[in-house]
């Protein structure tokens, strides 16, 4: 059920939300389309990875804080909804874009064998589709009990999801020279973390709170979500690239001297 009234507070809580969002995925586009220089080529491809996903969603967080702006009208100091609808596809298209890249990007960076890589990838981007896809429905659903059936149905292809990076993954992982391990090991765990992340927002309408405060715990709630989704991983990836490339380096600088 959707509020028909926002204290001011409330209102502002979640406009800055998408504004601080919005930055941090700008931010983020820059950095990742400048740092992309300063690496190895076999790692360039994951950055170009990031900058795509974060400009991605910073589109679409322009279309999400355009539409909030809409959507209310500031009455005597507080704000009332009109009758523009708040429109939660954006997220799912942004979701529905980004996922599959993060997925192609985190697979990437693990430099499988090719056949390998290229199943891993199908299943898990096969997945994201079906999980986003699922729970869209779920997400417009009126009743609660609808939501909770399609959000069930979404955790089915989260949870394979998660099987595969937990389990598929631990070979490529223990394979990895000692100093990138631990990072590789984190990235995997800020995956399953953040995205851990949106099904609980998700699940905000089953609080026994008002309408305004489900409202705000799911938007900011995604919010949060995104940051650490989008922004923070491509942070981590491009730590681990950056420990490549050097590594790389030290290899050609010691075959370069040991032939002269
Ligand atoms: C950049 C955006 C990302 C990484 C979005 C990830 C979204 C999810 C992991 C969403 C998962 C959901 C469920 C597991 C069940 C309920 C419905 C969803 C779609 C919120």
């Amino acid at each position: 059920m959707e509020p028909t009234i926002l204290s001011q507070e409330q209102y502002i809580a979640v406009h800055t939300m998408m504004v601080f969002t919005q930055a941090c995925m700008l931010a983020s586009f820059l950095f990742f389309a400048l740092a992309k220089g300063t690496l190895g080529n076999r790692y360039q491809f994951a950055l170009i990875i990031s900058a795509l996903v974060v400009g991605v969603a910073g589109f679409f967080y322009y279309m999400i804080l355009t539409n909030w702006e809409m959507a209310f009208e500031s009455v005597n100091g507080e704000y009332v909804k009109n009758n523009i609808p708040l429109i939660h596809i954006y997220r799912y298209a942004d979701w529905i874009l980004t996922v599959p890249l993060l997925l192609v990007e985190l697979v990437a960076v693990f430099a499988l064998p090719k056949a390998q890589s290229r199943s891993i990838t199908t299943r898990l981007a096969v997945a994201a589709i079906l999980m986003i896809a699922f729970g869209y429905p779920g997400e417009v659903a009126e009743s609660n009990a609808v939501r909770a059936i399609w959000g069930i149905i979404a955790t089915i292809p989260f949870l394979y999801i998660i099987y595969v990076l937990w389990f598929e993954l631990n070979d490529a992982i223990v394979r990895q020279a000692e100093r990138i391990k631990l990072l590789f090991r984190n990235l995997r765990l800020l995956t399953i973390g953040a995205w851990g992340f949106y099904p609980i927002a998700y699940m905000a309408p089953f609080l026994d709170t008002s309408p305004a405060n489900t409202l705000i715990i799911l938007q900011v709630g995604y919010c949060i979500s995104d940051i650490m989704a989008k922004c923070g991983y491509g942070v981590l990836i491009y730590a681990i690239a950056r420990l490549k490339t050097d590594g790389d380096n030290v290899v050609i600088e010691g075959l370069y001297h040991s032939n002269v």
